[in-house]
């Protein structure tokens, strides 16, 4: 049913803020440009790592339109829609498709927690709806929304009521049921792994494709997983997996996001920390942070090494 599935890296975008907290599109392009030159093959707009639930209605169309033009068409484009209201929820998923976006992604609402996979597929199927031409994704990320519902009764019963359901982006660290999932219907859907610390397993039980926000900051190294794994190089793969669960043990410390902004801006991108309730981090905690880092030899291994550059110039 899908022409094209995802495939690869795409990076859970960040949105830039100013130091007041206020949208700052400015960066963004030029953002996207490095995403793409690290090999990133796709961008998934306004989810957990993009702040969605932070902002308003308003800043999420113009955060999507911003990301859709600097992609201009060379990677997909995903935009995440998932709120309260399932109203609005729709509404933005009709934006994507009118902006152009190549697919809709949403949470299920979490104020309210759903406890039965049939009113997930209602919910979903209202959402999904706004956005008939679009692949939908439903984003499963249970420690954030609260239901940890069966994804593969979701899928089995989903696909039937609603007819853009094309996957879900899977946030989870069950591998049994991520394996049952890529088992439902292989040629329909297609199910994205959303744990960073864990794609070399995600990798053995049938991956083809991540969606991340630790992609952003250090793309090399997990093209270098996904390499190793593909020769048939386990030492390796385990390796540089273990540099990345490192990574993210020290960006962990803080408040994970506010630090991922912060390592951002260690690359040279000034997009400012988060909104609250995630907040910013301050300049000595930026300063150790860098430090824990260096000591990794993150500024290293984080960047693409000459070969790579040379090949992808
Ligand atoms: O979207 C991200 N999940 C959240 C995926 O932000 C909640 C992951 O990429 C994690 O940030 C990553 C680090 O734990 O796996």
């Amino acid at each position: 049913m899908i022409d094209n599935k995802l495939n690869g890296l795409i990076a859970a975008t960040y949105t830039p803020l100013h130091d007041d907290g206020e949208l700052n599109l400015d960066p963004i392009a030029a953002l996207t440009e490095w995403l793409i030159a690290q090999g990133i093959s796709g961008l998934y707009v306004c989810g957990s790592t993009g702040e969605g639930m932070s902002l308003s209605g308003a800043e999420r169309r113009v955060v999507a339109e911003a990301y859709v033009q600097s992609a201009a068409g060379r990677v997909p484009v995903i935009i995440q829609v998932g709120h309260n209201s399932l109203a609005e929820a729709r509404q933005l998923a009709v934006h994507a498709q009118e902006i152009g976006a190549n697919y809709v992604s949403a949470t299920c609402p979490s104020y309210f927690s759903i406890n039965d996979v049939n009113t997930l597929v209602d919910c979903m199927a209202e959402v999904a709806g706004g956005a008939p031409e679009l692949p939908f994704y439903y984003y499963h990320i249970p420690a954030l929304t609260g239901s940890a519902l069966d994804m593969v009764e979701f899928l089995e019963r989903g696909g039937k009521r609603i007819p853009n359901l094309v996957g879900l982006k899977y946030t989870d660290t069950k591998l049994h049921e991520f394996l049952q999932c890529l088992q439902v219907d292989p040629r329909r859907f297609d199910v994205v792994w959303g744990c960073d610390e864990m794609m070399l397993g995600a990798l053995a039980t049938g991956a083809t494709a991540a969606i991340g926000s630790t992609f952003n900051i250090a793309a090399p190294l997990y093209l270098g997983i996904m390499e190793a794994f593909r020769q048939g190089d386990l030492d390796e793969a385990r390796r540089l997996q273990s540099l990345s669960v490192e990574m993210i043990r020290t960006i962990g410390k803080y408040p994970f996001h506010a630090a991922m902004k912060a390592v951002l801006g260690m690359n040279g991108f000034d997009i400012g920390g988060c909104r609250l309730p995630q907040g910013r981090l301050s300049e000595s905690e930026i300063e150790k942070l860098r430090n824990d880092l260096s000591s990794l030899g993150y500024f290293q291994w984080s960047q693409p090494s000459p070969a790579l550059s040379a090949n992808s110039l």
